[in-house]
């Protein structure tokens, strides 16, 4: 990646984050990105459903409406206040499309050829990808910097993807000389759950993709199948160690260590404190358990919720014209620097 300038923005700070709507939500998601976006409500977030990049794979359309207001509910079942964080549907906002249109144009070949999120996902067939999977980070630019965003909270997988952003803003203010007029974003990993593994798995991230349902925890999930998949989840025979290094060399009982810490709130450590030379026969139902009563009452308000399909589609209508109040007149000044038509 190239050097960044140190960043000359001097506007306000400002929270964004986004989830695509390509399928229920799991606990990797839930863990990586909406307990994060709970956390930070206060600072008045703008959050949206990317329905706009879902659909960079084919989506039926019947089906992509539900998924956005599947996203939707999963933002207020996890306790997102829509009067504090801004709700929206991406595709209710078309200014991210016109955005990206112009980053397009920014953006250069070769560094979109080195994200590796499209390599993994058009696999061997790339010649059959849709170009909106290839061009996917630079509406992802159009997202973050239409608000001028600075502080981006998501999982680890969308480190690279942030960085595009950042060398797309830096590009733009340079090509049009308004340094500073587009943030630098940041985007906000650490924690823990940055970073949650398959079940099945260790080496894999636990993803919605994973044809094995067994690989994940679904926010959709009722208490039995939370203990079913925790129980079935692959581990060792080993007892768990007195060290997080001793757990190093093994990626499953580490990520469900994982997995405890970051539901309990506590870290990895004080986690291999208390069920250090137990084995797994002894973890697991504890893990379990702390799995169901953490996650019950957020999928019991998530199934209640996608029954309220009036109550979810008002906060997205609401949410769609909040965030076009931002994005508008940030985009008036993009076409004024581009030289665009001033009807
Ligand atoms: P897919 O697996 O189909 O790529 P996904 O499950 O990764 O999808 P996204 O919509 O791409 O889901 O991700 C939404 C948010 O959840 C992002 O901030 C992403 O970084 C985070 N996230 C996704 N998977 C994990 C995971 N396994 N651990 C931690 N965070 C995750
Ligand atoms: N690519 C992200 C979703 C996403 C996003 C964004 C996240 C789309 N636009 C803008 C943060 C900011 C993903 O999680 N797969």
């Amino acid at each position: 990646m190239s050097q960044h300038e140190k960043s000359d923005y001097r506007g306000p700070k400002r929270i964004l984050s986004g989830i695509q709507a390509s399928g229920s939500l799991h606990l990797g998601n839930y863990l990586g990105a909406l307990k994060k976006f709970v956390a930070m409500q206060e600072e008045n977030p703008f959050l949206f459903v990317a329905d706009m990049h879902a659909i960079t794979v084919w989506q039926d359309p019947k089906q992509l409406v539900e998924q956005r207001r599947g996203i939707a509910a999963a933002y207020l079942a996890a306790g997102l206040d829509p009067k504090k964080a801004t709700i929206f549907p991406q595709s209710g906002v078309p200014q991210h499309a016109e955005l990206a249109w112009v980053f397009n144009c920014t953006a250069r070949l070769g560094w979109l050829d080195r994200m590796t999120q499209f390599k993994e996902k058009s696999g061997d067939n790339k010649e059959r990808a849709s170009v909106g999977l290839y061009t996917y980070p630079v509406l992802q630019a159009a997202d973050i910097l239409l608000y001028k965003a600075t502080d981006v909270p998501v999982g680890e997988d969308q480190k690279q993807h942030l960085e595009l952003s950042r060398d797309i803003a830096d590009r733009f203010n340079r090509d049009y000389d308004a340094p500073g007029f587009f943030p630098l974003p940041e985007p906000l990993i650490q924690g823990p759950g940055a970073r949650i593994m398959s079940l099945k798995d260790g080496s894999k991230k636990m993803s919605k993709s994973d044809p094995s349902d067994l690989s994940r925890i679904n926010l959709t999930d009722d208490a039995d199948a939370i203990a079913r998949k925790i129980k079935k989840a692959k581990t060792d025979p080993e007892p768990l160690p007195d060290t997080l290094e001793e757990l190093k060399a093994r990626p499953e009982a580490k990520n469900l260590v994982s997995i405890f810490a970051a539901l309990s709130g506590r870290s990895d450590e004080a986690v291999l404190a208390e069920y250090a030379g137990q084995g797994f026969g002894a973890f697991k139902p504890a893990l379990a358990e702390v799995a169901v009563e953490h996650l019950a009452p957020v999928t019991a308000e998530l199934r209640r919720l996608l029954t309220e399909t009036g109550e979810i589609d008002r906060v997205l209508t609401d949410g769609a014209e909040r965030a076009r109040a931002v994005a508008e007149p940030v985009m008036d000044e993009v076409r004024a620097m581009v030289g665009f038509w001033k009807g």
